[in-house]
């Protein structure tokens, strides 16, 4: 920047011969994160949910199925992390995937 530009933008607040050094911080905040959760349900087909992990959430088949019997046990699982649209794009993607192969598995998306 030239010396004259940083002169009015620091309201030439220095004495003849100084200089001032100013630097602006863009403010950038982190965006929030959402987990992306899976719930159980009696009547999904395990291979289905494994496959649905691996597909819609860049797992490995053993990861998958780390994932799946967690959900299985427990009810409800983390399947990955996300910003809101992309969280909320893995949502849609597993419901229409499951909805249109006739199964009722849910998933959902909470704030961390
Ligand atoms: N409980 C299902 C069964 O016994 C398997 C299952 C696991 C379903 C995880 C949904 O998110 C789920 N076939």
């Amino acid at each position: 920047m030239a010396d004259d530009d940083k002169r009015r933008r620091n309201g030439d607040p220095g004495a003849p011969g100084t200089a001032v050094i100013s630097k602006t911080r863009p403010q950038v905040k982190r965006p929030s994160l959402y987990r992306v959760l899976i719930l159980n349900d009696d009547y999904t087909p395990m291979e289905f949910v494994v496959h649905v992990i691996e597909r819609f959430f860049s797992k490995d088949h053993e990861a998958a199925n780390r994932i799946m019997l967690h959900v299985h046990n427990h009810g409800i699982g983390e399947c990955g992390v996300y910003t809101y649209e992309v969280a909320e794009t893995k949502v849609t993607q597993v419901m229409d995937f499951a909805r249109k192969h006739q199964h009722p598995l849910q998933c959902v998306m909470e704030k961390k």
